[in-house]
Protein backbone atom coordinates (compact mmCIF):
# COMPACT_ATOMS: atom_id res chain seq x y z
CA UNK A 1 0.00 0.00 0.00
CA UNK A 2 1.38 3.60 -0.80
CA UNK A 3 2.88 5.08 2.74
CA UNK A 4 2.77 8.80 3.83
CA UNK A 5 5.41 9.36 6.36
CA UNK A 6 5.04 11.80 8.58
CA UNK A 7 3.28 12.82 11.59
CA UNK A 8 -0.40 13.77 11.81
CA UNK A 9 -0.31 16.98 13.81
CA UNK A 10 2.08 18.28 10.82
CA UNK A 11 -0.31 21.17 8.35
CA UNK A 12 2.05 19.64 5.99
CA UNK A 13 1.18 15.85 6.41
CA UNK A 14 -2.22 16.90 6.75
CA UNK A 15 -2.71 18.24 3.36
CA UNK A 16 -2.23 14.63 1.49
CA UNK A 17 -3.88 12.94 4.06
CA UNK A 18 -7.01 15.20 3.65
CA UNK A 19 -6.78 14.54 0.14
CA UNK A 20 -6.87 10.87 0.30
CA UNK A 21 -9.93 11.01 2.70
CA UNK A 22 -11.38 12.99 0.29
CA UNK A 23 -10.57 10.94 -2.45
CA UNK A 24 -11.15 7.39 -1.07
CA UNK A 25 -6.86 6.77 -1.82
CA UNK A 26 -6.08 3.76 0.80
CA UNK A 27 -2.28 4.79 2.56
CA UNK A 28 -0.39 3.70 5.66
CA UNK A 29 0.64 6.48 7.63
CA UNK A 30 3.57 5.97 9.35
CA UNK A 31 4.69 8.70 12.09
CA UNK A 32 8.03 10.13 12.13
CA UNK A 33 9.47 13.70 12.39
CA UNK A 34 8.97 16.49 15.44
CA UNK A 35 8.79 13.74 18.91
CA UNK A 36 8.70 10.83 16.64
CA UNK A 37 12.33 11.38 15.21
CA UNK A 38 13.84 9.17 12.56
CA UNK A 39 14.20 11.98 9.67
CA UNK A 40 17.82 11.42 9.86
CA UNK A 41 18.03 8.36 9.96
CA UNK A 42 20.03 7.39 6.66
CA UNK A 43 16.81 5.56 5.74
CA UNK A 44 14.32 8.56 5.30
CA UNK A 45 17.27 10.50 4.35
CA UNK A 46 17.37 8.73 1.05
CA UNK A 47 13.72 9.16 0.50
CA UNK A 48 13.95 13.18 1.43
CA UNK A 49 16.94 14.70 1.90
CA UNK A 50 15.41 17.60 3.46
CA UNK A 51 14.60 15.06 6.46
CA UNK A 52 10.97 17.08 6.72
CA UNK A 53 7.51 15.41 6.64
CA UNK A 54 6.33 14.32 4.63
CA UNK A 55 7.07 12.12 2.25
CA UNK A 56 4.84 10.34 0.17
CA UNK A 57 6.28 6.65 -0.78
CA UNK A 58 4.73 4.05 -3.57
CA UNK A 59 4.29 0.61 -3.81
CA UNK A 60 6.93 0.36 -6.39
CA UNK A 61 9.71 2.64 -4.78
CA UNK A 62 8.40 6.18 -6.43
CA UNK A 63 9.10 8.63 -3.61
CA UNK A 64 8.01 12.49 -3.73
CA UNK A 65 8.29 15.05 -1.04
CA UNK A 66 6.67 19.05 -0.62
CA UNK A 67 3.24 18.41 0.41
CA UNK A 68 1.68 20.43 -2.22
CA UNK A 69 3.20 18.78 -5.03
CA UNK A 70 2.25 15.38 -3.56
CA UNK A 71 -1.58 16.37 -3.30
CA UNK A 72 -1.39 17.02 -6.94
CA UNK A 73 0.64 14.18 -8.01
CA UNK A 74 -2.20 12.69 -6.21
CA UNK A 75 -5.09 14.56 -7.80
CA UNK A 76 -3.26 13.88 -11.33
CA UNK A 77 -3.14 9.94 -10.37
CA UNK A 78 -6.56 9.32 -9.46
CA UNK A 79 -8.07 11.98 -12.00
CA UNK A 80 -9.83 13.77 -9.13
CA UNK A 81 -10.08 16.90 -11.87
CA UNK A 82 -12.91 18.46 -10.25
CA UNK A 83 -9.76 19.01 -7.20
CA UNK A 84 -7.75 19.99 -9.83
CA UNK A 85 -8.81 20.96 -12.99
CA UNK A 86 -6.97 20.61 -16.38
CA UNK A 87 -7.99 23.53 -17.75
CA UNK A 88 -4.72 25.75 -17.82
CA UNK A 89 -6.06 28.73 -16.21
CA UNK A 90 -8.42 27.11 -13.29
CA UNK A 91 -5.41 24.76 -13.22
CA UNK A 92 -2.96 28.03 -12.03
CA UNK A 93 -5.51 29.59 -9.99
CA UNK A 94 -5.88 26.45 -7.97
CA UNK A 95 -1.93 26.66 -8.01
CA UNK A 96 -1.38 30.29 -6.97
CA UNK A 97 -3.38 29.77 -3.88
CA UNK A 98 -1.69 26.40 -2.86
CA UNK A 99 1.92 28.51 -3.34
CA UNK A 100 0.15 31.58 -1.51
CA UNK A 101 -0.69 29.37 1.12
CA UNK A 102 3.00 27.94 1.93
CA UNK A 103 5.02 31.47 0.91
CA UNK A 104 2.27 33.90 3.01
CA UNK A 105 0.13 32.33 4.85
CA UNK A 106 2.38 29.22 6.27
CA UNK A 107 5.28 31.67 6.40
CA UNK A 108 2.80 34.18 8.59
CA UNK A 109 1.72 32.02 10.89
CA UNK A 110 4.54 29.79 11.73
CA UNK A 111 5.88 32.04 14.19
CA UNK A 112 2.68 32.61 16.38
CA UNK A 113 2.43 28.70 16.23
CA UNK A 114 5.33 27.64 17.21
CA UNK A 115 5.20 30.47 19.80
CA UNK A 116 1.84 29.53 21.31
CA UNK A 117 1.83 26.03 21.06
CA UNK A 118 5.26 24.67 21.21
CA UNK A 119 7.12 27.34 23.53
CA UNK A 120 6.83 26.64 26.84
CA UNK A 121 5.36 30.03 28.31
CA UNK A 122 8.36 31.37 30.26
CA UNK A 123 10.06 31.40 27.04
CA UNK A 124 7.46 32.89 24.82
CA UNK A 125 8.37 36.15 22.83
CA UNK A 126 4.63 38.05 22.93
CA UNK A 127 6.31 40.64 20.44
CA UNK A 128 6.83 38.24 18.00
CA UNK A 129 4.02 36.54 18.35
CA UNK A 130 2.37 39.68 17.88
CA UNK A 131 3.82 40.69 14.54
CA UNK A 132 3.23 37.20 13.27
CA UNK A 133 -0.43 38.24 14.24
CA UNK A 134 -0.53 41.16 12.28
CA UNK A 135 0.58 39.32 9.23
CA UNK A 136 -2.07 36.55 9.08
CA UNK A 137 -4.37 39.38 9.84
CA UNK A 138 -3.64 41.01 6.21
CA UNK A 139 -3.14 37.31 4.38
CA UNK A 140 -6.57 36.23 5.76
CA UNK A 141 -8.11 39.91 4.83
CA UNK A 142 -6.74 38.92 1.60
CA UNK A 143 -8.84 35.36 1.54
CA UNK A 144 -11.78 36.75 2.86
CA UNK A 145 -12.31 39.24 0.33
CA UNK A 146 -11.72 36.18 -2.22
CA UNK A 147 -14.31 34.09 -0.31
CA UNK A 148 -16.67 36.87 -0.25
CA UNK A 149 -17.60 36.16 -4.43
CA UNK A 150 -17.55 32.55 -4.07
CA UNK A 151 -18.15 29.40 -1.77
CA UNK A 152 -14.92 28.04 -1.93
CA UNK A 153 -11.38 29.50 -2.91
CA UNK A 154 -11.24 28.59 -6.74
CA UNK A 155 -15.11 28.55 -7.18
CA UNK A 156 -18.49 26.54 -6.19
CA UNK A 157 -16.82 23.76 -4.95
CA UNK A 158 -13.41 22.61 -2.86
CA UNK A 159 -10.27 22.36 -4.89
CA UNK A 160 -6.69 21.42 -3.87
CA UNK A 161 -6.61 24.96 -2.83
CA UNK A 162 -8.65 24.78 -0.33
CA UNK A 163 -6.87 21.65 1.47
CA UNK A 164 -3.66 23.75 1.63
CA UNK A 165 -5.58 27.23 2.76
CA UNK A 166 -7.78 25.48 5.04
CA UNK A 167 -5.48 23.88 7.11
CA UNK A 168 -3.19 26.89 7.41
CA UNK A 169 -6.75 28.82 8.42
CA UNK A 170 -7.33 25.89 11.07
CA UNK A 171 -4.34 27.25 12.79
CA UNK A 172 -5.13 31.17 12.55
CA UNK A 173 -9.01 30.62 14.16
CA UNK A 174 -7.87 28.33 16.80
CA UNK A 175 -4.09 29.29 17.98
CA UNK A 176 -4.99 30.38 21.75
CA UNK A 177 -4.29 34.15 20.81
CA UNK A 178 -5.56 35.48 23.82
CA UNK A 179 -2.57 34.32 25.61
CA UNK A 180 -0.74 37.35 24.21
CA UNK A 181 -3.99 39.05 24.77
CA UNK A 182 -4.22 39.38 20.96
CA UNK A 183 -7.92 39.23 19.44
CA UNK A 184 -8.38 38.09 15.92
CA UNK A 185 -10.49 40.47 13.13
CA UNK A 186 -13.97 38.86 12.53
CA UNK A 187 -14.00 38.09 8.81
CA UNK A 188 -17.27 36.71 7.62
CA UNK A 189 -16.86 35.38 4.68
CA UNK A 190 -13.78 33.32 5.65
CA UNK A 191 -16.01 32.13 8.75
CA UNK A 192 -18.68 30.93 6.63
CA UNK A 193 -16.14 28.98 4.23
CA UNK A 194 -14.29 27.84 7.27
CA UNK A 195 -18.02 26.49 8.55
CA UNK A 196 -18.51 24.84 5.00
CA UNK A 197 -15.12 23.02 5.19
CA UNK A 198 -16.58 21.82 8.98
CA UNK A 199 -19.07 19.66 7.52
CA UNK A 200 -16.83 17.53 5.40
CA UNK A 201 -15.95 14.24 7.14
CA UNK A 202 -12.41 14.58 5.58
CA UNK A 203 -11.87 17.87 7.28
CA UNK A 204 -12.93 16.74 10.72
CA UNK A 205 -11.13 13.51 10.50
CA UNK A 206 -7.37 14.74 9.54
CA UNK A 207 -7.78 18.83 10.35
CA UNK A 208 -9.70 19.25 13.17
CA UNK A 209 -7.45 18.39 15.80
CA UNK A 210 -5.70 19.63 18.87
CA UNK A 211 -2.93 21.76 17.97
CA UNK A 212 0.16 19.97 19.23
N1 LIG B 1 7.74 22.72 1.97
C1 LIG B 1 7.65 21.49 2.70
C2 LIG B 1 7.78 21.82 4.19
C3 LIG B 1 7.80 20.57 5.04
C4 LIG B 1 7.95 20.94 6.52
O1 LIG B 1 8.43 22.04 6.89
N2 LIG B 1 7.52 20.00 7.37
C5 LIG B 1 7.65 20.20 8.79
C6 LIG B 1 6.35 19.79 9.49
S1 LIG B 1 4.97 20.82 9.03
C7 LIG B 1 8.74 19.31 9.34
O2 LIG B 1 9.10 18.32 8.71
N3 LIG B 1 9.28 19.65 10.50
C8 LIG B 1 10.29 18.84 11.14
C9 LIG B 1 9.75 17.60 11.78
O3 LIG B 1 8.54 17.39 11.84
O4 LIG B 1 10.58 16.84 12.27
C10 LIG B 1 6.32 20.80 2.40
O5 LIG B 1 5.36 21.51 2.10
O6 LIG B 1 6.25 19.57 2.45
Amino acid sequence: MMKIWGRANSSNVQKPLWFCEEAGIEYERIDVGGAFGRTREPFYLAMNPNSLVPTLEEEDGFVLWESNTIARYLADKHKTHDWYPTDPRERAVVEQWMDWSTSVLAAAITPAFWGLIRTPEAQRDPKAILASAEKCASAAAILDAQLRERSYVCGETPTLADISVGINSYRWLHLPWHLVGYTRPELPALQAWYERLTTRPAYRKVVMIDLT
